[in-house]
């Protein structure tokens, strides 16, 4: 079936020469998995950064008098912190770092389908990135990450470079899912048809229109944000004639598919983990598959569940309430099909499957909270709470980070040709689990009880919670800082991993580890999906893969 036509994209069986010098093949590269690792270590230290403002916003509020910050510091730390995580940590290293280094091997492919334009999407990330922390020069942002008007309006000089360096990103993120999606569409292997690709590729391929389709409309409320603030043309401000809502619309137009952007990704990892190490095929391939593409699709419908406190028409509500809730069908099917997955399966108990089976245990619980927060009354009580913020970190870190987490884990020895250390990574994973649930499970209570969030000051009743939720973040400090050193310690001294530590069966893993820069010598044929594992595996052209024969160079 459509190995001709798949063929026909466009794979030139010859391979450019290598770049030489450190600038061409490090700094400036057009390599796919150069341009993933650039990602994941920019992203990466914006995580150390990203951590550090979080740790200050836990030592401020370990006092219901606060005293550690002013309150206008306090405003901008924790609105850097959030734009940090969402834009230069999470989805950089979901999309750019993992779609980039990995799916292009899965897809039997030998780059991006655009490789200039890749290293154009990495290059406008730092820059980003700068500018945003620059912005504590001149006044940081300060009404948090949604950064709502009137408030971001009156913001001091910063929330102008936060609309740019947001924008900026936006680019990135638009240009990197039409270079992905291309590539999946067009430059799959001979066989490699939509039903054989590992769940992580439609993963990405299902997220890759998220970010080309959803980023243009925060670009364009970025745009008008700024030249609102800069020359005074009244978007959003009721007093000249123009709409707070309206902001609000294009933000959540933008961010609830942008969670799922966040997510989705995370799917990948772990549907590529389970069933690697509990050595059974995935259960319920093609639910997992379909579950991702309607996710995508309602995604699109639900953005106003995040106004249904901001004067909306009741008549609207219960659509919005209805469609969010209905997410929570497809999401459950891939907890089901994964939990079906384990069910009964030799489980390795590896630290990226830990990290995998933290993940459904946290993740799941931060969708439930998502479902109680999708009903209209309950979400008038909890909006604006601590049960927002308790709800979206058990979805974005503790389902997001550490699917991440997971993911470095499972594919470091791929990049590097070397294992990270086991026993180091148990640690990290036992104390992130217990730190993490020690820091946000309090803010549930916290939120039922009424505490506002993006407060530098509370009411005493909640200090002891506080002081909880402060003392177990300290401990997840501590387990992320674990896997960095552990990042950091192996490149040299991990043990050689060999091209398929894990006796994994997608194709990155049958050829050297790290891959040579052409991926493969030959590009091989695919003739089922890769997770029987009571099959031998799938694949033919592989031969010479793992052997010193010279690849078929050829002039351009
Ligand atoms: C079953 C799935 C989910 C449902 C039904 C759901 C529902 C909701 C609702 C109704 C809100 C608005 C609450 C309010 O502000 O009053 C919300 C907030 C939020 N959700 Fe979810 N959610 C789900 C999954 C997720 C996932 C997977 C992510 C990210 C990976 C996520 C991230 C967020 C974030 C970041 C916010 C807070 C935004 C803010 O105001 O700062 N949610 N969710
Ligand atoms: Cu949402």
């Amino acid at each position: 079936m459509a190995v001709a036509a798949v063929h026909a994209g466009g794979i030139a069986d010859h391979i450019h020469p290598e770049p030489q010098g450190f600038v061409r093949k490090y700094l400036f590269s057009i390599d796919h998995k150069i341009i993933g690792i650039q990602y994941l270590i920019t992203a990466g230290v914006f995580l150390v950064l990203g951590g550090l403002l979080a740790e200050l916003i836990r030592v401020q509020l370990m006092n219901a008098n606060g005293g550690f910050m002013t309150p206008d510091t306090y405003n901008e730390v924790y609105s850097v912190h959030g734009s940090t995580m969402v834009w230069l940590v999470i989805i950089p290293m979901l999309t750019g770092g993992f779609g980039n280094f990995v799916f292009p091997l899965q897809i039997g492919a030998r780059d991006v389908a655009f490789p200039w334009l890749n290293m154009l999407s990495f290059w406008l990330f730092p820059p980003a990135g700068l500018m945003l922390y620059g912005s504590f020069l001149m006044g940081a942002p300060a009404a948090g990450w949604t950064e709502y008007p009137p408030m971001s309006l009156q913001g001091q000089a910063g929330t102008s470079m936060w609309c740019a360096a947001i924008f900026l990103v936006g680019v990135s993120s638009t240009l990197t899912g039409i270079n992905f999606l291309v590539t999946l569409l067009k430059m799959r292997a001979p066989g490699m048809t939509y039903t054989r690709m590992p769940l992580f590729c439609w993963a990405q391929f299902v997220t890759a229109p998220l970010l080309m389709i959803a980023t243009t409309a925060l670009g364009a409320a970025l745009a008008a944000l700024f030249i609102e603030r800069q020359f005074g043309v009244p978007f959003f401000d009721p007093t000249k004639g123009g709409s707070p809502l309206l902001w609000q619309h294009m933000f959540w137009f933008y961010s609830h598919p942008a969670v799922y952007i966040m997510i989705l990704p995370v799917f990948g990892i772990v549907s590529e983990v389970f069933p690697t190490f509990a050595r059974k095929p995935i259960f319920g391939y093609k639910m997992i598959a379909f579950s991702s593409c309607s996710i995508a699709i309602l995604g699109f419908m639900v953005w106003a569940h995040h106004m249904f406190t901001s004067g909306m028409a009741p008549f609207l509500q219960l659509p919005f309430m209805v469609l969010t809730m209905l997410i929570a069908i497809p999401t459950g099917i891939k907890i089901f099909s994964w939990v079906a997955t384990l069910w009964g399966g030799k489980i390795h108990f590896s630290t990226a499957m830990l990290f995998a089976i933290g993940f459904i245990a946290t993740f799941t619980l931060g969708g439930i909270t998502g479902v109680f927060l999708a009903a209209v009354p309950f979400d008038l009580h909890a909006h604006g709470t601590y049960f927002i913020v308790a709800h979206l970190h058990y979805v974005l870190v503790g389902g997001s980070l550490m699917g991440i987490f997971s993911g470095i884990y499972f594919w470091y020895p791929k990049m590097t040709g070397r294992l990270m250390s086991e026993k180091l990574g148990k640690w990290s994973f036992w104390l992130f689990f217990i730190g993490f649930n020690g820091t946000f499970l309090p803010m549930h209570n916290m939120g039922l009880l009424g505490m506002p969030r993006r407060v530098a000051e509370y009411d005493p009743q909640f200090q002891t919670l506080n002081r909880i939720a402060s003392s177990f973040s300290f401990v997840m400090t501590i387990a992320i800082l674990l896997t960095i050193i552990n990042v950091l310690y192996s490149i040299k001294k991990g043990k050689r991993a060999g091209h398929n530590p894990w006796n994994a069966r997608t194709l990155e893993w049958q050829i050297p580890s790290p891959p040579h820069y052409y991926n493969f010598k030959h590009i091989p044929s695919v003739f089922a999906n890769p997770y029987d594992f009571n099959e031998p595996l799938p694949y033919r052209g592989l031969e010479e893969e793992l052997t010193d024969s010279p690849a078929p160079m050829g002039a351009h």
